[in-house]
């Protein structure tokens, strides 16, 4: 069912300056940024390698509000990991095999997600606390 694991989100509190740390650290380059008003979310994908179906990627995640999901974590938890995206070739599909194995979707239908791919979250609760993202890449 996964490809490839498309991104880890990492939940921080200044993007520009973890940009500026992993870019240097890892020699990583940033290929796209976006402002996601849906997901609470401004953020920068840095690319590490093309896989199956599309890339992989670091993702860093600055949230817009306290009380976003980002915004949540950050309060509860601190920086860091925040969660692991797994490419998929269909992202509806997955959600329904998945639905059907007991696993909560915490979206009803695929969203909008970075470099227009879409997604859909799995609750953490239901998955040995890591939460999950489904990511189908858009179609070259
Ligand atoms: C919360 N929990 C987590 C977690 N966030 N566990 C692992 N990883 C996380 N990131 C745990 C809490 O500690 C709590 O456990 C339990 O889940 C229920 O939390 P809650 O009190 O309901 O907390 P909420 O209200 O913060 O909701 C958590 C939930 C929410 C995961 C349902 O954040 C959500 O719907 N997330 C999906 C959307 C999202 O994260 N968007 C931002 C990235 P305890 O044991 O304390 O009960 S957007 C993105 O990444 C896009 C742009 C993209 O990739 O393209």
């Amino acid at each position: 069912m996964f490809m490839r694991i498309d991104h880890i989100g990492i939940a921080c509190r200044d993007l520009e300056e973890k940009i500026e740390l992993f870019s240097r650290t890892f020699e990583l380059t940033v290929v796209a940024r976006e402002v996601n008003e849906e997901q609470g979310v401004k953020e920068a994908m840095l690319h590490i390698a093309d896989g199956e179906g599309g890339g992989s990627y670091i993702q860093l995640l600055e949230p817009l509000s306290d009380d976003s999901p980002v915004g949540k974590f950050l309060a509860r938890r601190g920086e860091g990991v925040h969660h692991v995206a797994f490419g998929v070739a269909d992202v509806a599909e997955a959600m329904s095999t998945i639905s059907e194995k007991g696993v909560r979707l915490l979206d009803e239908r695929p969203r909008h997600g970075s470099m227009g791919s879409e997604i859909a979250f799995l609750h953490p609760k239901d998955v040995g606390g890591m939460l999950t993202e489904l990511v189908q890449a858009p179609k070259p």
